[in-house]
């Protein structure tokens, strides 16, 4: 096996031309992420190699070589222009993780329209806000989500098509249609839509403390940094059989769940299934995965199962080791290093960004609890929360900042610009997390500067959620905040105040968490709500969260005067 080059030779004269060249792209040239993750790859010599491993719960199995990829692609891409979408127009992928989810993705990207991918977890109002918000032209989905889609029907007029991959025509409605990726007449040759270096490519939306949910806009270009990052932080070799466990509802699924492997050549493994630590260290033996890019809850939870059921299987296959989504504790570094014979390295990135930006690099020494350094083109610091200045001394908290201009970065959110110049401080990129690096240059995670809620990995905005609230008759008033949790790292708790004939109870708890959980999604359910008589506010009426984050996490609230004058 060959060494990894070092971090340091990995920095020296380092420049984001090397993916260029390599992905075979010149400044002006046409890039189009469906066809670099595919056709391009045929062309190299690797159309017979396979590119999908997929496997779902009930066992069910499936395989796709690169030219499966390349010409099942091809085919959706036909099938979306057949229908009238045109370039630039959203298309929603609503799946589980089937074989059209993926393969849909490169499809939508290869006729130039925009890959809106949300997690089939999703209730109907998760759902409708985030379509409303793009306008969105056409949405695949399963049958068995089909009935979200027509609860909500009505309030979307842009949206012209629901497309089902596993129903026949005779089952569906007006303006739903079939379509069957494997019955369908293949297509081998189809005009690829000569997308540019910042041409719109996948809308992501992430959450945060205001309003609605935003959508991150990003470009083709974003697959230079994509293909270069999943290649020195992932650690890929030609033979490697990766599994990602990210949905590409989250954009870990997209950029290290289809376009990081497939523009290296990789062979990835899915499992469209939910969390099982014998069935996923099966899945690890059974396919001999290699590279393993999971999240922390996901090891606290195999923690807990424990090292014999380990024993039990041969995970000797496991080279690579990597976690994203929250902070990686210490003692699941530890833990990994002892059962699995390898550390998890811990990478730090985020939906704006659009690859890793801070990484332990294979190789490289892992300081337990530490995210790690830079990736070489990225230049990240820690400024000044007040002044937005650098902060010079080593261990001293400051604001995670970046210099614009890497590849990944997005364009902007969907319609939503002067929510993006917010972002942006003194030429610095402002993540909205707060971190210290010490006297190596490892960066140390100490919390989110804003009141998102991380769950399992996953960002819940406390809006969405209190707008979700408002819709039970019982609730007058309410504020989402994070809870900690042993496993999660976080949980939704809400703070209610009812509306007057109506009294707390066990019963009134679960009518209003049930509600949460089939609008919004299992994940933004509130674990407990706390009946209260008034929330804390500022003299202008604003609910301050803060207080209430406080109290759950047992901080001092800190100095409040001037968020109470707001
Ligand atoms: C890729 C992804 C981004 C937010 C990010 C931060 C948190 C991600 C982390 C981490 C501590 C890590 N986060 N990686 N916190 N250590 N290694 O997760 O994107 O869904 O947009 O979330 O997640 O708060 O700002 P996204």
């Amino acid at each position: 096996m060959s060494h990894p080059p070092s971090y340091d030779e990995l920095n020296a004269n380092f420049d984001w031309a090397i993916a260029e060249r390599e992905l075979g792209y010149r400044p002006g040239d046409v890039i189009n992420i469906g066809w670099m993750c595919s056709d391009r790859l045929c062309r190299l010599g690797l159309a017979q190699k396979l590119a999908l491993l997929w496997e779902d719960y009930q066992g069910n199995q499936k395989r796709f070589t690169y030219n499966d990829l390349r010409v099942c692609s091809n085919t959706i891409a036909h099938f979306l222009s057949g229908l009238g979408i045109r370039p630039g127009e959203r298309v929603c992928l609503f799946l589980d993780r089937v074989p059209e989810l993926y393969v849909g993705f490169l499809g939508i990207l290869k006729m130039g329209a925009v890959a809106q991918p949300l997690f089939s977890a999703f209730g109907d109002e998760s759902l409708c806000v985030r379509l409303k918000d793009a306008g969105t032209a056409a949405i695949i989905t399963q049958k068995k989500h089909l009935h979200k889609i027509r609860k909500i029907r009505e309030q979307l007029p842009n949206l012209r098509y629901a497309i089902v991959v596993d129903a026949p025509q005779a089952s569906l409605q007006e303006r739903e249609t079939a379509f069957a990726m494997e019955q369908a007449s293949p297509v081998q040759d189809f005009p690829i839509y000569p997308t540019k270096a910042e041409s719109p490519s996948v809308l992501h939306y992430t959450s945060g403390t205001t309003g609605q949910p935003k959508g991150a806009q990003h470009v083709h270009y974003s697959i230079i940094a994509q293909y270069l990052t999943a290649k020195w932080v992932l650690g890929f070799q030609p033979d490697d059989i990766y599994w990602c466990n990210a949905d590409p509802g989250w954009v870990t699924g997209t950029s290290y769940g289809i376009i990081g492997p497939w523009a290296n050549g990789i062979t990835q493994a899915v499992l469209d299934s939910g969390f099982n630590a014998g069935k996923w260290y099966e899945f690890i033996e059974k396919y001999r995965v290699t590279v393993w890019y999971s999240a922390p809850t996901a090891i606290r939870l195999l923690m807990k199962e424990g090292a014999e059921i380990i024993r039990k299987h041969d995970l000797s296959s496991l080279r690579h080791l990597a976690s994203v989504g929250e902070p990686l504790n210490p003692e699941a570094v530890n833990w990994s290093r002892e059962v699995f014979g390898k550390p998890f390295h811990d990478t730090f990135w985020q939906t704006e960004t659009g690859c890793i930006v801070i990484a332990n690099f294979p190789g490289m020494e892992i300081k337990p609890g530490s995210m790690g350094k830079p990736f070489p083109g990225i230049t990240a610091t820690v400024l000044d929360p007040k002044t937005y200045e650098l902060v010079n001394r080593a261990g001293a908290a400051g604001l995670i900042a970046l210099r614009p201009g890497w590849p990944s970065q997005i364009c902007g959110y969907w319609n939503n610009a002067a929510g993006y110049q917010a972002k942006f401080r003194n030429g610095w990129y402002l993540c909205g997390d707060r971190a210290s690096i010490d006297t190596d240059g490892y960066f140390w995670f100490m919390g989110r500067d804003d009141d998102v809620i991380n769950t399992g990995g996953h960002l819940v905005g406390p809006f969405e959620v209190e707008s979700a609230l408002l819709g039970c008759p019982a609730v007058a008033e309410s504020a989402a905040v994070a809870k900690p949790d042993p496993v999660n790292m976080e949980v939704v708790k809400a703070y209610v105040t009812v509306k007057q004939g109506f009294q707390p109870s066990d019963d009134l708890e679960l009518e209003i968490m049930n509600h949460i959980r089939k609008r919004l999604s299992p994940l933004a359910m509130p674990q407990e709500i706390e009946f209260v008589d008034s929330l804390p506010k500022t003299r202008s009426g604003k609910i301050v969260r803060r207080i209430l984050r406080c109290k759950e996490f047992h901080e001092p609230v800190g100095d409040l005067s001037t968020i109470m004058d707001d």
